[in-house]
């Protein structure tokens, strides 16, 4: 069991540097910060269309302090697959030098792995691509202005949902657990050693590897650069946001989570839903279908794991 000390200890080195042009507040700056802490300098980025691109700001001035690729919006998870390729053929020629210990990650909003990079994703999955694949979830399109994704929560209001959203946040952790690839997991930028660990069990994994961030956007969302943090801590008491991993099938929910199996246990939705103004129409019918929504989630999910984590 490593302790929090020690692995505070192992996560000084900062490789997403200060100086990006991130907001105030950003949770993907958070966290890409810990997951990179996590995965060492051996370790090449592709990161499709989306807030991420921008942040890192224009050479020699770049924020990343490791190989960086930008990707064609649809494209994260193949051009991963193709580069892991071109390392596989590098170490076969050179087996002296440490090709193969390089980690092939993508980071990606959930515009470009929920909606339009998801095809890419689930061939690259289908295949078992060794790729890593971390999906940092801010819950909408925010780089061109916060237009609603698949992820968008219902009844949140984006530019282009204006009377909130209908439809309802696609759940992707759970399609990838149905490509049964070897690892699965759910993070929270307000719980970073728990982003950390699993960042480390997934570094030494092989084959396709996930991990689904929730990642608060405070422009997006509405709520002062500040509270990122506490924002992302309320969707876990919430019960809206579950941390769980999935590693060759066995499923196990995550020590953030795991008092929150007890609906008695967990923080009103209300109270998470009105510090931020994206819900500020959402009613009162609403809450009771996203209550109930969570609900069968946590069902769900405590049906499938194993008795002794329950
Ligand atoms: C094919 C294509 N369509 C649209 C765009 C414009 N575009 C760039 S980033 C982006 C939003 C990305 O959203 P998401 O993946 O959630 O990342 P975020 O901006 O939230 O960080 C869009 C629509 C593009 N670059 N390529
Ligand atoms: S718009 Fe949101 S996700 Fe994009 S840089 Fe700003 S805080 Fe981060
Ligand atoms: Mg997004």
């Amino acid at each position: 069991m490593v302790t929090i000390k020690e692995t505070l200890n192992n996560a000084c080195e900062e490789l997403f540097l200060p100086g990006n042009s991130c907001c105030a507040g950003c949770g993907l700056e958070i966290a890409l910060r810990w997951a990179m802490k996590a995965l060492g300098p051996k370790t090449a980025l592709v990161t499709p269309a989306c807030c991420l691109n921008v942040v890192i700001g224009l050479w020699p001035k770049t924020a990343p302090n490791f190989p960086f690729i930008n990707m064609a919006f649809a494209a994260g998870a193949s051009a991963a697959t193709g580069i892991d390729a071109a390392f596989k053929a590098k170490s076969f020629r050179f087996p002296d030098q440490d090709w193969d210990k390089i980690t092939t990650l993508v980071f990606a909003g959930d515009g470009g792995t929920t909606d339009i990079g998801l095809q890419a994703l689930s061939g690259a999955a289908e295949r078992n691509s060794d790729i890593l694949y971390a999906c940092y979830d801010n819950e909408a399109y925010m780089n061109t202005g916060i237009q609603r994704s698949s992820s968008t929560p219902h009844s949140a209001i984006t530019t282009t949902t204006p009377f909130g959203k209908e439809r309802f946040k696609k759940n992707l952790p759970r399609i990838m657990e149905a490509h049964e690839i070897p690892y699965v997991a759910t993070c929270s930028v307000s719980e970073p050693l728990d982003l950390y660990e699993k960042f480390k069990k997934a570094k030494n994994i092989k084959g396709c590897r996930y991990i689904h961030i929730l990642a608060p956007c405070p422009p997006g969302w509405g709520y002062a650069a500040e509270d990122t943090v506490g924002m992302a801590r309320s969707a876990i008491k919430s019960g809206f946001w579950i941390l769980y991993e999935v590693e060759n099938g066995i499923k196990k929910i995550s020590k953030p989570s795991r008092k929150y199996a007890d609906p008695s246990k967990r923080l009103p939705l209300i109270e998470y839903l009105s510090k931020q103004k994206r819900f500020r129409s959402t009613t009162e019918k609403q809450i009771i279908t996203l209550q109930e929504r969570i609900d069968k989630r946590w069902k769900v999910l405590l049906s499938e794991i194993d008795t002794q984590e329950k």
